[in-house]
């Protein structure tokens, strides 16, 4: 388009918008003219009328534009039969999964009492034993400006203002160095508490903006509350409230409050000398009592539900974690089983080539075990297909096998003493657990039999020369040769 008919457009919108806003005020003052011609009781029905009129425009215009908190997907877990039941495999296949069965039962142990269970939670010396005492006073539970001083939870049984029980926990503190056993305790607490309540004693950084994050993705109810507000200004106190809502929109409340501390003072004797005194600090802790109560009573019969969906997920991402646990385990047995195997089907023969292929009925059985073990469906043509490509790359990787198994033999001087066929036997132990591993590893990661994956990790499995990895495999060759000599007596 060019310019000439741009400008001519524009001007004809111009003129346009002019002409409508004219005839717009032309309209508008007509209506006012004859507005003022009405009889006054007229005037005042269709003023009254016209303000509850623009009244209504302006709330319905507010519902619909105001910033919104942003709405959580409800977290997902597995149901609790689920649960119940993977737990059971894993006890079936001999792994340890009393911490899981224990969670559970604290899960159901909560639930039958029906208290409200709230966790204090934050980075060390936030004030979190202090609030806990300022709640439960008979608690008196040990503070200190140290940080790291609560070691493990404690349970404190406590009464609202407005009658509530609630049972209270203080946690150790997150962010201790060397405390990474202790911080896991709390996180798991506050996973088993209703409402948590986050604490800090200033503006928060990353790493505590990262650990509201985590209960948010818990879906943990949250109260916010800024201890030592008796070190702020009012007006920096009112900033740092102002920015922490802004930064944690999922907060039910952002409060301030003073839960400790002391106050020092000078008093002046009779001598006229003066004594300095350091007292105890009145806790002020109402705002979020206030709001822990309103939050009770709004989420009140939907906070059990919550609370069990993430002790669920908090379950299910353990047992995950045991299973793929197992899984390795299971896996890395029938490696060594097979590389036995080979070994021993390697010193069976009576005359070995220096070509070194790998034994097919051994390798099938490995591969169908392996993929048995990560859950993983395979079919014989893809066996046939992925050990078809590891021959070919063990065949070009023959040389450097046969050299790595040639070093072994003079680094392990048992080997040496075992006579015909050892070269040979320690490179198949070399080449079933490189199979092995690369296979596995890739099932693990990718849930398929990914034949160009498996390849490219076998080839840097073949070329590795750990210390370990050699001693293991040179054990597992002359425990095979004994046998086979024992055998053979
Ligand atoms: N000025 C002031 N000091 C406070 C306040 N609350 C707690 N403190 C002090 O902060 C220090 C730490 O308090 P604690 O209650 O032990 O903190 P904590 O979070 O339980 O600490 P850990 O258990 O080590 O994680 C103590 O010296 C308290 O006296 C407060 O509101 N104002
Ligand atoms: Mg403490």
């Amino acid at each position: 388009m060019n310019r000439r008919f741009r400008l001519l457009l524009a001007a004809l919108a111009c003129a346009a918008l002019l002409w409508l806003l004219l005839a717009a005020a032309e309209r508008a003052l007509s209506l006012a003219q004859r507005f003022l011609t009405l009889p006054p009781w007229l005037q005042w029905t269709l003023g009254i009328a016209l303000a509850l009129f623009a009244l209504a425009a302006t709330l319905i215009a507010w519902m619909l534009l105001r910033p919104r908190r942003r709405k959580s997907r409800p977290l997902e877990a597995p149901s609790r039969a689920q649960l119940d039941a993977r737990i059971a495999l894993l006890e079936h296949d001999g792994a340890n999964a009393g911490a899981l069965r224990a969670e559970l039962r604290d899960l159901d142990a909560r639930g039958a009492s029906g208290r409200f269970y709230v966790a204090v939670f934050g980075e060390i010396s936030a004030g979190k034993s202090s609030l806990v005492t300022a709640l439960a006073p008979d608690a008196a539970l040990p503070t200190d400006v140290r940080g790291g001083t609560t070691r493990s939870v404690r349970h404190v049984d406590a009464v609202l203002a407005d009658g509530t029980p609630v049972t209270l926990a203080d946690v150790p503190g997150t962010r201790e160095t060397d405390g990474e056993h202790r911080e896991q305790l709390a996180r798991h607490e506050a996973l088993r508490a209703h409402v948590v309540v986050y604490l800090t004693d200033g503006d928060l950084q990353r790493s505590q903006g990262e650990e509201v994050a985590w209960l948010a993705s818990f879906g943990k109810p949250l109260l916010l509350a800024l201890n030592k507000s008796d070190r702020f200004a009012p007006e920096e106190r009112e900033q740092l409230l102002a920015s922490l809502r802004r930064r944690v929109p999922e907060a039910a409340a952002v409060v301030a409050i003073r839960a400790g501390g002391s106050e020092r003072f000078e008093r002046r004797l009779d001598d006229g000398s003066r004594e300095r005194i350091e007292r105890r600090a009145v806790a002020d802790v109402d705002a979020l009592t206030q709001a822990l109560q309103r939050l009770l009573h709004r989420a009140g019969t939907d906070l059990e539900p919550a609370r069990e969906r993430a002790v669920l997920a908090r379950v299910d991402r353990d047992a995950h974690a045991a299973e793929t646990a197992l899984r390795q385990q299971q896996a890395e047995a029938a490696v060594r089983r097979y590389a036995r195997r080979a070994v021993v089907g390697a010193m069976a023969a009576i005359a070995p080539g220096s070509d070194l292929i790998i034994q097919g009925a051994l390798a099938t059985g490995l591969v169908r075990e392996l993929c048995r073990i990560h859950d993983v469906p395979v079919s014989d043509v893809q066996i046939e297909a992925f050990l078809q490509r590891a021959r070919l790359t063990v065949r070009t990787s023959a040389s450097l096998v046969l050299a790595i198994a040639g070093n072994a033999l003079k680094a392990f001087p048992g080997l040496g003493t075992l006579g015909g066929g050892v070269l040979h036997a320690f490179a198949y132990a070399l080449i079933f657990d490189s199979l092995g591993k690369a296979l596995s590893a890739t099932l693990a990661e990718r849930h398929a039999l990914d034949a160009d994956a498996a390849d490219t990790r076998l080839k840097q499995w073949l070329s590795e020369r750990g210390g370990e990895r050699l001693k293991r495999l040179a054990h597992l060759t002359v425990d095979a040769a004994r046998q086979r000599d024992d055998a053979a007596e």
